[in-house]
């Protein structure tokens, strides 16, 4: 039995473990399904550690199937202990609210609502938040066994540590969602990162325990992104990368899809992109024939910067890599350089104004007053874009773009950016 999106998914390497391969295949190749991937609203943002499941549920939307996208508003408050360490600081109920809305929003960019298949999203709030503690205990508590639920992974690792009861019980809560969605949406498959297994097979278990034999249901996970130097994937100099645009600028964004590894570029192609084989294996070409062009990561990045903040977000933060590329300042506008420079040295200057030589060497941007003079007269400096070659040119307030700060650059690349008082 073969499958093509499973055939698909295996080249694209997004899969891990399959409960049933073989009844997973001759499923799909029977039916259109409902399947599902769940998120927490543990921050009022999903990053791209969140992505790959739902680009998971995209390709099978893509290829007919309904994905149901889910919000825990429910699973939220109890804090879901895989993967994890330590117990979870529990959130204020209306922090969770708040998160909800933000991933929500998110999810709506992401996926086609409108189509006959189109994805459906959902809040096990609304079905596990009034479910009374006897409902509770006496439904679902009596399916599983502790000694089943201790055998699990995420609870085996804490046992020595120490897990309390609300922990214990997350893994029956996320069951009874795939059960629900199994009896209201005809869900069949529940998708989620390696470190769902535990929680996605307890949800195989209650369904088994309350359905006929003939009642089948799957899960897949997808495996841990990994970057050939080691490093943890995902973080970039601030930390997480993430899809709400006023935590990861756009620009931000595309920089650090840009700056992936030859190494890791085509698999990350393959995993997070919805260009087909033929294109990823013409910028494998790319790779090895003509790495310097770095044709692969640019496609990366504007696929990625497309998907998530648009057409005219992506054009935007070419525009500030090309222009921080040629030195040609002028055509960004104030609020683009600040995101352009984000992360460049930065010193303040509360004693404007100040002579250009004075603050080349204040700012440690030239090594001594003489080399600062020679970069001047050499035209190395140049003050928000413009050359500047006068030695006694005076930086004050009006250098301020935006009101707000000043962009040195000597040389070809370095840039420093100046806050006067
Ligand atoms: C809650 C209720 C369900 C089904 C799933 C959930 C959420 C799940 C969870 N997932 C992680 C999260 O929300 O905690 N218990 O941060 C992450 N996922 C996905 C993927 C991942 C997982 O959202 O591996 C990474 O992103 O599964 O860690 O009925």
């Amino acid at each position: 039995m073969a499958n093509e999106l499973i055939d698909d998914l295996k080249w694209r390497g997004v899969l891990y473990q399959q409960t049933d391969e073989e009844g997973l295949e001759k499923l799909l190749n029977d039916e259109k399904i409902a399947l599902y991937c769940g998120v927490d609203p543990t921050a009022d943002s999903m990053h791209i550690g969140h992505i790959v499941p739902l680009l998971v549920l995209r390709r099978f939307q893509m290829h007919g199937h309904q994905p149901i996208l889910l919000v825990g508003g429910a699973t939220g408050m109890i804090g879901d202990p895989s993967g994890r360490t330590e117990e979870r600081q529990l959130q204020t109920v209306e922090q969770i609210d708040r998160n909800v809305e933000g991933i929500r929003n998110q999810m709506e960019r992401i996926f086609d609502f409108r189509t006959e298949n189109g994805a459906r999203l959902v809040n096990n709030r609304d079905w596990i938040g009034n479910m009374d503690i006897i409902e509770f205990l006496r439904d679902y508590g009596k399916l599983l066994s502790i000694n089943y639920m201790l055998a699990k992974d995420t609870v085996a690792s804490r046992l020595e540590g120490g897990i309390s009861f609300t922990e214990f019980s997350y893994m029956l809560i996320q069951a009874i969602d795939f059960n629900h969605l199994f009896d209201h949406f005809g869900c069949r498959v529940q998708v989620g990162g390696s470190d769902q297994w535990g929680n996605i097979t307890t949800g195989l278990e209650v369904i088994r325990k309350t359905h006929d034999e003939e009642a089948e249901a799957f899960g897949i996970t997808i495996p841990l992104i990994t970057k050939a130097d080691g490093t943890k994937f995902g973080k970039s100099a601030g930390g997480a990368v993430w899809l709400d645009p006023e935590k990861t600028s756009p620009y931000e964004f595309y920089q650090f899809w840009v700056n992936t590894a030859d190494a890791d570029v085509v698999k990350y192609l393959k995993v997070f992109t919805f260009l087909d084989r033929e294109e990823i294996e013409a910028l494998a070409k790319t790779v090895e024939d003509e790495p310097h062009l770095r044709k692969a990561q640019k496609a990366l990045a504007s696929e990625m910067t497309k998907l998530i903040h648009g057409e005219e977000a992506l054009e935007t933060a070419v525009r500030i890599t090309q222009a921080l590329f040629s030195g040609d300042l002028k055509s960004l506008t104030a609020a683009e350089m600040k995101d352009a420079f984000k992360d460049v040295p930065s010193s303040d200057f509360p004693k404007a104004p100040v002579n250009i030589i004075d603050l080349l060497v204040e700012a440690a941007i030239s090594p001594s007053k003489r080399q600062a003079r020679e970069d001047v007269t050499n035209g190395a400096i140049s003050v928000n874009g413009e050359k500047v070659k006068d030695l006694e040119y005076t930086l004050g307030k009006e250098d301020r773009l935006d009101d707000a700060f000043t962009i040195i650059r000597r040389g070809k690349k370095k840039y420093h950016m100046i806050q006067f008082g």
